[in-house]
């Protein structure tokens, strides 16, 4: 038996091995943090056991809307215009309500041109993960400032940011969303968990992670950038995502240093308290902290606010089980009478 044969190869709930949640290789630059979502995905993924096959990708343009390319080649996937990936993932939501929705796309994609869209799918709460891969600059067309860039920031070839940055988490959360988290692309075990507990929140959850462009805005003084990121990052909480199937096992659990948030489908997240008492739960100790680390400088990183939703838009405009795009003809269409009344009320 060679080498290869004896390996024994990893496999998940359903069978599957990493491979299985592989894409095609990145061409972005080696060392940027968008290859490093890339990875986690796929790892998030392989973890849940999820079925390649259930799973939509949809980005705008720029480097980050690049990176579903690099992972779950499996799965379907739409890269459309800059800033409009929200309007793909919401009509991909209405087509096929089984299809588990992941959105990528940039600070430019998000904060710049797609600003309505990010708050208006946030508004509408469309299942999805919508992550943003958040370096402060636009990569693809060479370092230019986005709405994120620090205030400050010096840049070889565009000099000084006189404009103050746009917190997406803060965004986020005030225009409705019910799962808000950040992550550093330098800490991936928190990122990977995050992706994990979004995956199976019911609505949409926002994830932003910094992820430095190692080209254009990696100087050490850079809030967006490796150095200062792994210096200045502050976690508020150390995550651990329980899946449903797994009993709760944790050593040297003390009774107060854990907090447990229970998820939609019955897994659970752990959440070990870093230095601060944080209730996850509460809107108004989200926006205070973010509020603070915003007006501090400082990297907060962790899960922000998690509240599960009353309705999501699949409730609200009532979608049968059955999905549209599976309809035949004969069934969307009405019949000739059923039009004839139709125009004898428009008359
Ligand atoms: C309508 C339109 N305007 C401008 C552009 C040029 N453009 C391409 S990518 C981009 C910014 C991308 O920045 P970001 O979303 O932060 O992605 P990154 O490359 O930094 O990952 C811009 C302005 C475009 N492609 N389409
Ligand atoms: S230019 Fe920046 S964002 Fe684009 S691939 Fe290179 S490092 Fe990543
Ligand atoms: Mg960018």
């Amino acid at each position: 038996m060679d080498n290869a044969q004896t390996q024994k190869v990893e496999r998940n709930l359903i069978g599957l091995s990493p491979v299985d949640y592989k894409g095609k290789p990145s061409t972005l630059c080696p060392g940027c943090g968008h290859n490093t979502i890339a990875n986690q995905i796929q790892a998030a993924l392989f973890e849940l056991g999820v079925v390649p096959e259930m799973v939509a990708k949809f980005s705008g343009i720029g480097c980050s809307s690049k990176s579903p390319n690099y992972f779950l080649d499996r799965s379907f996937g739409f890269n459309g215009v800059h800033g409009r990936m929200p309007t793909l993932a919401t009509g991909a939501c209405f087509a096929d309500r089984r299809i588990k929705l992941i959105g990528i796309s940039g600070d430019g994609d998000s904060a710049s041109i797609g600003m309505g869209h990010f708050k208006h799918v946030i508004r509408r709460n469309i299942p999805m993960v919508y992550i943003i891969e958040n370096n402060g600059v636009y990569g693809l067309t060479k370092g230019q400032f986005s709405a994120t860039s620090d205030l400050g920031l010096e840049l070889r070839h565009q000099g000084k940011n006189y404009l103050p940055p746009l917190d997406l988490c803060l965004e986020a959360l005030i225009s409705g969303a019910k799962f808000v988290a950040r992550a550093f692309a330098g800490d991936v075990k928190q990122m990977r968990e995050l992706f994990k507990a979004a995956f199976v929140h019911d609505g949409i959850a926002v994830i932003d992670v910094i992820s430095p462009c190692v080209t254009f805005n990696n100087q050490d003084q850079a809030m967006q950038s490796y150095t200062w990121g792994r210096e200045n990052e502050s976690p508020i909480q150390d995550i651990t995502f329980i899946p449903k199937a797994q009993e709760i096992f944790v050593e040297d659990f003390q009774e107060g240093t854990y907090r447990e948030v229970k998820l939609h489908d019955g897994s659970i997240l752990l959440l070990k308290k870093i230095d601060r008492d944080y209730d996850p739960t509460s809107k108004t100790a989200a926006l205070d902290l973010l509020t603070e680390s915003y007006e501090k400088r400082y990297l907060t990183t962790g899960l922000f606010y998690i509240e599960k939703a009353e309705q999501s838009i699949i409730d609200i405009f009532d979608l049968g089980r059955e999905p549209l795009n599976r309809l035949p003809a004969e069934r969307i269409r009405p019949d000739l009478a059923a039009l004839e009344q139709i125009n004898a009320a428009l008359e």
